[in-house]
């Protein structure tokens, strides 16, 4: 008998965004891309998109009726069985949609979650990932059973049922405090590392997934991190030390990437991954400069970034993928857009050396304040010593 070890075709899906009059029409686009992107990187190719322009969501079914037998003909005449939808569902809505369709469909958090969870590779990133699905299991099994006792009601849908609820409840909190245990334990130990390290100079990558983070920290510290044309490549943080010239060695460690509208649990659970973030004396924030909404993602990564209470760390812009732009306009327009950037290429090393300079520069900066904070706190040291001593 013969047998083929060909992988599973792509599983197929109808990808819809819903456009309010309040949306901004450009990340309209933007996000609605994402998600084919975001689709493509959970292993499904898009078959057909479609936009609804709606006042406001429907509460039962998010998009309207109509566009929903719109979506099921489509699901049809592609053969396939997903509905991907860019929206936040309430369970009500999944289970509305889903008798429309007569198929499954996931939303964006969804989505995200499903991708977090395939790439997942060290033990740390797949407790996080597990924590923030009892996260977003947690309001889901309420909203089971009361939906549940809603629709059926009555004689049957009391005791037992509320019983059952309270018991599913204190497994997933039970399940929730478990992971948090083994995620501080992880903490425990990454904060001892850290103190071994006290006193060398730390630099953090931070950016907008796939916008080359991974492959910076590879350009500086010549190290093979993975580097994909996925969202949501790196999981983890990686720490390498490297030899910047003129000053000695420095701690750079890449992170994972952000996205807009990230479901709040997942941020929630990789707070610990992005420790590194708050303890970095230099953050080098990455853009991507052949994303046509760069500016946008620098704006949520600056928000991600006040939420992290990295607001006060000094930071260094960097426009990576500059092979990608030939066109002169086009490299004049970024220098307008990002004045105080340094433009480089992770890929054939353009600049990166002028990029060590300047990393060199805020180093000589960062020790020199250091130097004059220190002798400012021994000499009112001294003076309050004296003033002891010697009281008026
Ligand atoms: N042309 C070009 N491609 C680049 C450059 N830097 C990175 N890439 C490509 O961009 C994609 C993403 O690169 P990564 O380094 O994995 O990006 P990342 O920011 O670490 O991504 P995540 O970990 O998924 O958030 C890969 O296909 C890289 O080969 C560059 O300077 N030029
Ligand atoms: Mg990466």
């Amino acid at each position: 008998m013969f047998t083929t070890n060909n992988p599973p075709p792509p599983e197929k899906a109808v990808l819809a965004g819903l456009k309010t009059p309040d949306q901004d029409p450009v990340l309209f686009d933007a996000d609605l891309q994402e998600m084919q992107m975001l689709c493509t990187t959970a292993g499904a190719t898009v078959s057909e998109k479609i936009v609804q322009k709606r006042e406001k969501p429907n509460p039962a079914t998010y998009i309207g009726r109509g566009k929903l037998r719109e979506v099921a003909r489509a699901m049809s005449s592609h053969k396939c069985k997903t509905f991907v939808i860019d929206a936040e569902l309430a369970l009500g809505q999944v289970h509305n949609i889903e008798k429309v369709i007569k198929g499954k469909v996931i939303d964006r958090s969804q989505l995200i979650l499903d991708i977090f969870a395939q790439h997942a590779r060290t033990n740390e990133a797949r407790i996080q990932v597990e924590l923030a699905q009892m996260y977003t299991l947690y309001p889901r099994l309420t909203h089971a059973w009361t939906h549940f006792s809603q629709q059926v009601g009555g004689i049957g849908t009391r005791g037992p049922g509320e019983k059952q609820l309270e018991v599913d409840r204190r497994l997933v909190q039970k399940k929730i405090s478990d992971l948090k245990k083994k995620l501080a334990r992880i903490e425990r130990s990454r904060t001892t590392q850290r103190k071994s390290r006290k006193g060398t100079f730390r630099v953090t990558l931070v950016g907008y997934t796939n916008v080359g983070k991974s492959s910076l920290l590879n350009a500086l510290s010549g190290s093979e991190l993975l580097v994909e044309n996925k969202l949501f490549a790196t999981l983890d943080t990686a720490t390498r030390r490297t030899y910047i010239p003129g000053t000695g060695t420095v701690i750079i460690s890449d992170t994972v990437g952000f996205l807009r509208k990230l479901p709040h649990h997942l941020v929630a659970s990789f707070k610990s991954t992005l420790e590194v973030v708050r303890n970095a004396n230099l953050l080098l924030i990455v853009m991507d400069a052949s994303c046509p909404w760069n500016s946008h993602q620098l704006q949520t990564v600056n928000d991600v970034l006040d939420d992290l209470g990295a607001h006060d760390i000094q930071r260094i812009h960097v426009v990576n993928k500059m092979d990608l732009v030939d066109d002169a306009l086009e490299r004049k327009k970024l220098e307008l857009a990002f004045p105080d950037a340094v433009f480089i290429s992770a890929f054939n090393h353009e600049n990166i050396n002028q990029l060590k300079e300047i990393i060199k520069e805020r180093i000589n900066e960062y020790e020199k304040e250091n130097s004059i904070a220190a002798i400012i706190k021994r000499k009112s040291k001294e003076l309050t010593t004296q003033q002891n001593r010697y009281p008026a």
